[in-house]
């Protein structure tokens, strides 16, 4: 269980990881018709679907051939951030290239190894529901700017064809595939340039202990989740010291009480 060395090798180095096919098909078609429906025709889902990680897409929370590797790279206690689903279509883009270099600094996005042990801070995840070929204009990455002590250089953040930094890289991979990267390596969603869409949806996942995005699910679809799955939207602390002995956010603790996950009510 776990990542295997190549694997860890792999991340440390790049600041990405694809594990390629950890979903069945039948989950692909089902997932990649739930968000077909979420952006064209939401009415024609219950309102605890109308957004992932509600209905088929809750099976992503807590993959196992997810959440071992962010064990792994994030610590024992993680929360989910953020999700977000994506239906690109030709012509459409996430963004230019952002992030990476002395941001690491932050313990929200720092990347570090002690002990031979990687410490990340906050982790994405996206799922692809597109098969995905090297040359798609997928999310690009800067290879090692996880790591970088000065900040990114002009000369290595263009995406335009013959101006790209060698360290430009991207993958293939079928539909049904992780890729996980350090929010602290310098990426890019680039314009979509197939006929067929990128469909994909993303995960952020950190510490229990850090909260960046101010979560924004709605409350239906949160309620829609099992407590296993709704566990990982537990508040961000680690423990209550105004207990003897201290109450210790735990899995566990979270899904034998009724204890609300944090709260997603705030104002615009
Ligand atoms: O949509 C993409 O390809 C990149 C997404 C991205 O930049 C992000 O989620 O931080
Ligand atoms: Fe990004």
């Amino acid at each position: 269980m776990g990542m295997t060395e190549a694997e860890r090798f792999h991340f440390d180095l790049a600041g990405f990881l694809v594990r390629p096919g950890i979903l069945t098909e039948d989950e692909v078609v089902e997932i990649r018709e739930q968000i077909y429906k979420i952006k064209h025709e939401p009415e024609s889902l219950p309102p605890e679907h109308r957004e992932a990680p509600g209905g088929p897409s809750s099976l992503l929370i807590d993959h196992p051939k997810v959440i071992e590797v962010l064990h792994e790279i994030i610590g024992p206690e993680i929360r989910v951030e953020n999700v977000a689903s994506v239906w690109r279509t030709k012509g459409e883009a996430h963004g230019d290239l952002h992030g990476g270099g002395p941001r690491q600094i932050d313990p929200i996005f720092g990347y570090r190894v002690q002990d031979g042990k990687i410490h990340a801070g906050m982790v994405r995840v996206i799922f692809e529901f597109t098969d995905i070929r090297m040359e798609d204009a997928s999310t690009h990455f800067i290879a090692g700017s996880h790591k970088a002590s000065f900040p990114m250089h002009p000369d290595h953040m263009s995406l335009e064809e013959g101006k790209r930094s060698p360290f430009l890289k991207t993958y293939e991979c079928p539909a049904g595939s992780a890729v996980f990267f350090t929010e602290n390596v310098c990426h890019a969603g680039p314009v979509w340039e197939r006929d067929e869409p990128r469909v994909t949806i993303l995960h952020a996942y950190a510490h229990l202990a850090t909260h960046w995005h101010r979560l924004k699910i709605a409350r239906a679809v949160l309620e829609g989740l099992p407590r296993e799955k709704l566990a990982y939207f537990r508040e961000p602390w680690i423990a209550d010291f105004r207990t003897k002995p201290a109450t210790h956010n735990t899995f566990d603790r979270f899904v034998d009480n009724e204890e609300p996950p944090v709260r997603t009510d705030h104002a615009p």
